[in-house]
C-alpha cells in the first residue's frame, strides 16, 4: 500500500466513525482543511519535475476525490440518523383512541323536575311556564302577603332596577306561584262560558273548570350556605275546584311521595303551620321505614288550603272554588334521593360531581 492509499483508508476510517456533524467536520479539516494532510501533499510538489507533477498531482487528486466521496457518504448518514431519532420522538400512535367529544347528561336537579313533571301529569296536572322577573303584585300581593311582610324586604329579595310604566318594582321571583296565578287568568279567560255558565246554574249540576296545574322552575332569595343557595328550584303544585279538599292534598301528596322516592311504605305527616297564601297551612313532613334515612323526620313541603283572597286574585270565586296548594324544593328532593350534602356542589358546575349522575 502506497502512502496515498494508507491515507485514503486512514481518511475513511475516521469519517465513517465520527459520531456527530462537528466530529465529521473536524476529521474532514484534518486531511482536506488547510495544513490537512492532502493539502501537505499538494504544497510539497513544487520541488517535482514536470511529468512527476502530472502523475503525482493526478494520484493525489484521485486519493482527495475518495476522501470527498467517503465525507458525503458520512454526512448522509448522520443526517439520516438524525431524521430517524427525530422521526421516533414526534412519531404518532395512530392505534389511540382519538379524543372524544363528551357524551353530555341531565343535571341531577333536572332529573328531579321531570320525575316530579312526571309523576304529576299522570294524576292529570298540567305543567305552567312563566317569566323569572316579575312585578310586585305577582310575587306579594296577590299572593296575599301583607305590604310590610319581611319576605318583601331587600333582605330576602332580589330587586331589579327595571321602573314599570306605573312605577312598580320588579324583582326576581322568590316563589313559582306567580306562575300559578298567571295560569289561573289564563285558564279563567280561555274557559269564560263554561265559569259563566256554571256561576249561573242555581240547580248545581255545571260545574266550574277546575284548575290543576304545578309550577316548577328556578326562584331566587337573598340566602347562601351549605342548604341555601341563592338560585335555587322550586315546585308548587295547585289543585282547585268545586270540591276539593285538604283530604285531596293528603292522597295527592301521599303518592308522589312514595313515588318520587320510590317507596310504598313512607310515611307522611301533615304538621300545622302558616303561610299568607294558605289557612290552614301545613308543612309536610316523610319517614323512610328503610334505608340510611330510616325513623327521622324530613320536612319536604309546605302545603295548606288557598287562602280566599288568593282565590279571589286568581279571577275566581271563593264562595264557589276551593283546593289546595303544596310548594317544594327539587334541590332538597335531589339532596335526600342521593345522599348529597352540599347543596352548592349542584350549582358549582364541576363535571367530576355531576358526572356520578347520568
Ligand atoms: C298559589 C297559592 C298558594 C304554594 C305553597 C308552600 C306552602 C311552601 C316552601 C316549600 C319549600 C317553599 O322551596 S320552599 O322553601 N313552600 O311552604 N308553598 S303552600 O302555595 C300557593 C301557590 C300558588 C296561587
Amino acid at each position: 500500500m502506497n502512502d496515498l492509499d494508507a491515507i485514503v483508508a486512514q481518511a475513511q476510517a475516521e469519517l465513517s466513525t465520527a459520531a456527530t456533524p462537528a466530529d465529521l467536520e473536524n476529521a474532514k479539516a484534518r486531511f482536506l482543511g488547510k495544513s490537512g494532510r492532502i493539502t501537505e501533499l499538494m504544497k510539497g510538489m513544487g520541488a517535482l519535475s514536470v511529468d512527476e507533477k502530472k502523475t503525482r498531482g493526478a494520484a493525489i487528486n484521485q486519493a482527495k476525490q475518495a476522501i470527498e466521496a467517503a465525507l458525503n457518504a458520512s454526512r448522509q448518514a448522520l443526517a439520516n440518523a438524525e431524521l430517524a431519532l427525530q422521526l421516533k420522538a414526534e412519531a404518532l400512535d395512530v392505534s389511540l383512541p382519538g379524543r372524544q367529544r363528551g357524551a353530555g347528561g341531565l343535571h341531577p336537579v333536572s332529573r328531579t323536575l321531570e320525575r316530579i313533571e312526571a309523576i304529576f301529569a299522570s294524576m292529570g296536572f298540567d305543567v305552567a311556564d312563566g317569566p323569572e322577573i316579575e312585578s310586585d303584585w305577582h310575587s306579594f300581593t296577590s299572593l296575599n302577603n301583607p305590604p310590610n311582610h319581611p319576605a318583601r324586604s331587600m333582605q330576602d329579595t332580589f330587586y331589579v332596577d327595571i321602573q314599570g310604566e306605573d312605577g312598580i318594582a320588579y324583582n326576581l321571583r322568590p316563589h313559582t306561584s306567580p306562575m300559578q296565578v298567571r295560569y289561573a287568568h289564563q285558564h279563567v279567560a280561555r274557559h269564560a262560558a263554561a265559569f259563566a255558565a256554571a256561576a249561573a246554574d242555581t240547580t248545581g249540576t255545571l260545574k266550574a273548570p277546575e284548575i290543576r296545574v304545578i309550577a316548577p322552575g328556578r326562584t331566587y332569595r337573598i340566602d347562601s350556605d351549605a342548604t341555601h343557595s341563592p338560585m335555587f328550584h322550586q315546585c308548587e303544585g295547585l289543585w282547585l275546584g268545586e270540591n276539593v279538599s285538604f283530604k285531596d292534598l293528603k292522597v295527592v301528596f301521599t303518592d308522589f311521595c312514595r313515588r318520587f322516592f320510590e317507596s310504598d311504605d313512607l310515611v307522611l305527616r301533615f304538621r300545622p303551620s302558616f303561610f299568607p297564601f294558605t289557612e290552614p297551612s301545613a308543612e309536610v313532613d316523610i319517614q323512610f321505614q328503610s334505608g340510611p334515612l330510616a325513623g327521622r323526620w324530613l320536612e319536604v313541603a309546605g302545603s295548606g288550603q288557598v287562602h280566599p283572597n288568593v282565590v279571589r286574585n286568581m279571577g275566581l270565586d271563593p264562595e264557589r272554588v276551593i283546593g289546595f296548594a303544596f310548594g317544594m324544593g327539587p334541590d332538597r328532593l335531589t339532596m335526600l334521593r342521593y345522599g348529597v350534602s352540599d347543596l352548592r356542589q349542584f350549582f358549582d358546575g364541576d363535571l367530576r360531581f355531576l358526572s356520578q349522575f347520568q
